[in-house]
């Protein structure tokens, strides 16, 4: 009998927004709660020689120019394609913090082409979920501050913006509003983590075939 593939879920939006924290429980209540293949990964994946340089960069312990790091970021997802098909292939589904949507997010907010940064990664697997966490209209009860580079409240602003260009371009985007309604506070971790159950329950179900599609082509 033939495994079933599993599912390319990303995760993205701004910093600290509560991606890391809802993927993880995402990832233990498949693995254990569901008994389904799961792996959760992040990109970018610092652990590689690329990832390496990229770390670098983000702490600011080296300098590239905005084109050598796009380039970067995207080498770093290619070269963890191969391995990732094979899970898919096995049956794993895959949870990733994260993917090409950042990497033209953060790159058009310095200003770089969007078509050029695109197509880096044009052919990437092509996800079957991606869940947008966003803070719906402003609201300034979160904060976006950090060490790293990238996280002002300025740059990150920059990148929201950039970020709404993917809202509703494929019914695979799904908006998670993290603040509550009266936008005062954030959500509670469960109820945002329920809705995002409901979605990668349908996606899942929506895996007909073992077919694996190319992101933007
Ligand atoms: P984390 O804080 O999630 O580790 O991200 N970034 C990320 C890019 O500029 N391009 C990319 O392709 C990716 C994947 C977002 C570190 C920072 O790297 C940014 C924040």
């Amino acid at each position: 009998m033939c495994t079933k593939r599993g599912a390319l879920i990303i995760f993205e939006g701004l910093d600290r927004i509560g991606k890391t924290t809802q993927s993880k429980l995402l990832s233990n209540y498949l693995s254990e709660e569901c008994g389904i293949l799961c792996e959760r990964l992040a990109f970018p994946d610092r652990s590689t020689q690329i990832g390496s340089l990229i770390d670098n960069y983000l702490q600011r312990k080296i300098e590239f120019n905005d084109h050598t790091i796009h380039l970067l970021f995207s080498a770093n997802r290619w070269e963890c394609m191969d391995s990732m098909r094979e899970k898919l292939l096995q049956g794993y589904t895959l949870i990733v913090d994260r993917y090409a949507y950042s990497g033209v997010a953060f790159s058009q907010a310095k200003g770089l082409d969007k078509k050029w940064c695109q197509s880096c990664d044009i052919g990437l697997i092509k996800p079957d979920l991606v869940l947008y966490f966003n803070r719906g209209i402003q609201s300034n009860c979160l904060s976006y501050t950090g060490d790293e580079r990238y996280e002002t409240k300025q740059f990150q602003e920059k990148v929201e913006s950039q970020f709404e260009q993917f809202r509703s371009s494929s019914h695979q985007w799904k908006d998670i509003n993290v603040i509550n309604s009266d936008n005062t506070n954030m959500r509670d971790k469960e109820s945002i983590q329920n809705e995002i159950r409901l979605y990668v329950k349908e996606s899942l179900e929506k895996i007909k075939s073992n077919n694996i599609e190319e992101l933007w082509k």
